[in-house]
């Protein structure tokens, strides 16, 4: 039986998974699992431990020897990168796109690339920590003389020694034309970033190199977002999907890119897929603020588990304080339930007192923010839609999978929750010539609409989301 190991780096574990393919179906074990959570260094700015997550991924690797792998393939969150130097090592840290560093970064950009220009090239949401805007926060002659790596394919680097830049995630970096899908020489010109900083882009399904014990490393679809979105089990065309985890990823998956100036000012990203595809979506703050708040909880001695305090957030009043989540004062670590305390307040709304309100709050405003990205993607791109798939660990929170269902008035089919592993596993798999079709992965559950959407509707204009 065929094995493949998917490295599938999350923002707060990463996981060493084995894909054993049968019948043209795909079984994933886990062999390892390890946090891998930001680090705040003093004075030194929020980064990433690479070294650790690599001592982790040799370590699940050695652990997956005795299946005598076809390949190993990686994926992870987008836009972070490392910068090599001419020696090929790497040079200072891995900073986390959540380090407020590129804080007045869109405005140096606008200087000499206005707004328009670079959604017309890039197709990409503003995002304050796309890339492009992490580049221009370095000192300019920090750049001069290196390589970009973004964190897979340093990953990719320091097991096989080839460099490059696997193209669904350089469609994160701002930098690449979303119509080419080469990387911009026009932004390159009008911008300090030299050329000589970008490596050669490569496909989804190409080998690397060789890897540890002589296993080929194949280049996946390696944003997580794109695995995760190749494994989404939809048959035609009128679905919509949800990328649900530390983020939610809410949109639709499309044959080209839609620049025009509705989709920018609906701040819509168009992300390289597989195939050609096009993840056409909207980020949303996802199940970040429920973790952030959790982790915060804890620290003031509150002795629950999470299971807890979603049940309890079901006996809470429904609508009775609603967020937009994607406001930015929401993206650094932090006090997350101060933060959304203050919103409400400041929006005139009851103040939630208690974790269960608080949580509350936030699946409601979560589900709110889903229905609103999906309507508006459906409007966007004339795509009418008939089911939402939610894929990623927020498939198993059920409070948000019928909140999702009821606010969209469209059934949510939840599952499969490793679907970026899942992802990673098909394209090596069909690289090898073992399978030809997407994964398909029974849902976990289905969820229909509850009554109408017109209390959803109603609190979505409280926030002024569209
Ligand atoms: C999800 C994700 C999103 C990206 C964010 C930051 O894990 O990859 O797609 O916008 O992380 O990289």
């Amino acid at each position: 039986m065929p094995a493949f190991v998917a490295v599938d780096l999350g923002a707060t574990s990463g996981r060493v998974m084995l894909g054993d393919v049968r019948g043209g179906e795909i079984t994933l074990t886990e062999v390892r699992r390890f946090p891998t959570g930001p680090r705040e260094r003093p004075g030194g700015g929020l980064r990433w431990d690479v070294d650790e997550m690599y001592g982790e991924i040799l370590a699940g690797l050695r652990d997956t020897a005795d299946a005598h792998p076809v390949s190993i393939g990686i994926d992870s969150w987008a836009v972070d990168y490392g910068l090599i130097g001419p020696d090929g090592t790497l040079d200072g840290d891995v900073r986390c796109y959540r380090d407020p560093r590129t804080a007045g970064m869109a405005q140096r950009l606008r200087e000499s690339v206005d707004d328009a220009t670079l959604y017309r090239i890039t197709g990409l949401q503003y995002l304050p920590f796309n890339t492009i805007y992490q580049l221009l926060a370095e000192p300019p002659d920090r750049l001069v003389d290196k390589t970009m790596l973004l964190l897979p394919d340093l990953i990719g680097y320091w097991l096989t020694g080839e460099q490059g830049a696997e193209v669904t995630n350089a469609s994160t970096t701002a930098l690449l034309d979303a119509t080419t899908r080469q990387w911009s020489a026009e932004l390159l010109e009008r911008t300090p970033i030299p050329g000589t900083l970008l490596p050669p882009l490569r496909l989804p399904g190409t080998r690397i190199g060789e890897g540890p014990g002589g296993t080929p490393v194949v280049a996946v679809a390696s944003h997580d977002t794109a695995s995760a979105v190749a494994a989404v089990p939809a048959s035609g065309e009128r679905f919509g999907y949800i990328s649900c985890g530390t983020w939610s990823l809410v949109g639709l998956e499309l044959p080209s890119p839609v620049l025009t100036e509705a989709a920018r000012e609906a701040n819509f990203t168009n992300e390289a897929g597989i195939d050609g595809t096009v993840r056409f979506l909207r980020n949303t703050m996802g199940l970040w603020l429920l973790s952030e708040s959790m982790r915060v909880w804890r620290e003031q001695g509150l002795d629950m588990r999470l299971s807890d305090v979603l049940a309890q957030a079901m006996a809470e009043p429904a609508f009775r304080s609603i967020v937009d989540p994607d406001s930015p004062e929401f993206l650094p670590p932090g006090d997350m339930p101060a933060r959304i305390a203050a919103a409400c307040a400041g929006s005139g709304q009851p103040v939630p007192q208690s974790p269960p309100a608080v949580a509350r709050t936030i699946l409601e405003s979560l589900a709110v923010a889903h229905a609103a990205s999906l309507r508006t993607a459906s409007r966007l791109s004339g795509r009418e839609l008939e089911v939402v798939h939610l894929v990623g660990g927020g498939a198993l929170n059920e409070p948000l999978c019928q909140f999702t269902a009821d606010a969209c008035g469209l059934p949510v089919l939840a599952g499969p929750v490793e679907a970026s592993a899942l992802g990673n596993v098909f394209v090596q798999a069909r690289a090898a010539g073992v399978v030809a079709d997407a994964p398909v992965a029974a849902p976990l559950a289905r969820y229909e609409p509850r009554g109408g959407t017109a209390a959803w509707e109603s609190a979505a204009r409280r926030v002024g989301l569209r």
